[in-house]
């Protein structure tokens, strides 16, 4: 019984279709759930030194991320939130419902943040983002004090956001452990830039120093991507 064809005729599901020796056909359709996978870091593991160093990455990248993805996967698996996209998960999410808001908080969270950062970044944004900037905070400075504010102050671990809400205006806001402003109670705006403050992502090379690690992450920002994000997401 040779399988003599193997289709796929929608990404997420696989046709097998058995010609039979009797001339009979079967088929057989299998859909598979897609799983959310685990997004490589667009740059090398020690591309962001000496901001951010390479084993802090390794850990924070191959370990924590990876298992938040993996942990999201298990606790969606044959559930009814299984193959939803993560933003709606996070539209309709009951808050109690811890394993999906920690592990897809985690999920979400951190894909964001390898993208918004990079080797030979910083500086300053233009266009249409430095004017939204321009607009909520008076200058970069007064974002950049406002933003640094929201992740100094952030008691215990979580993350500092810059969002933008239909209209294209800015917010700051910060969340707690992995909650994110897309969850029930969040400042409702698109996250275009985040910053991690949990411990295990700087605590290896600044200890206890936040401020400093604080400080150098506006040395890795990648504001063409955040620019990206922003216009993508300034209208949604
Ligand atoms: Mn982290």
């Amino acid at each position: 019984m040779p399988i003599s064809d193997l289709v796929i005729y929608k990404p997420d599901c696989i046709r097998f279709i058995l010609l039979l020796l009797s001339r009979k056909c079967l088929t057989l359709t299998i859909c598979v759930e897609m799983a959310f996978e685990i997004d490589n870091l667009p740059y090398a593991y020690d591309a962001l030194e000496p901001y951010i160093d390479e084993q802090t990455m390794r850990l924070h990248h191959d370990k924590h991320y990876a298992g938040y993805t993996n942990k999201l996967n298990s606790a969606i698996e044959g559930t009814a939130l299984a193959g939803q996209s993560i933003v709606d998960i996070f539209s309709d999410l009951d808050m109690d419902q811890a394993a999906v808001r920690n592990n897809g908080g985690g999920y979400y969270n951190h894909s964001l943040f390898w993208k918004v950062m990079g080797p030979g970044k910083g500086g300053e944004p233009t266009g249409a983002l430095r004017g939204a900037i321009d607009r909520a905070f008076g200058s970069f400075r007064g974002f950049r004090g406002e933003f640094s504010q929201a992740a100094a102050t952030r008691f215990g671990s979580g993350w500092a956001w810059l969002c933008v809400r239909n209209g294209g205006a800015l917010c700051i806001c910060s969340t707690p452990n992995q909650d994110n402003p897309l969850m029930p109670g969040g400042c409702e705006g698109m996250p275009i830039l985040g910053l991690d403050v949990w411990e295990h992502s700087y605590y290896l090379k600044y200890q206890n120093r936040r401020l400093e690690y604080i400080e150098n992450f506006f040395n890795v920002i990648n504001w063409d991507c955040v620019s990206q994000l922003y216009e993508e997401n300034k209208q949604a």
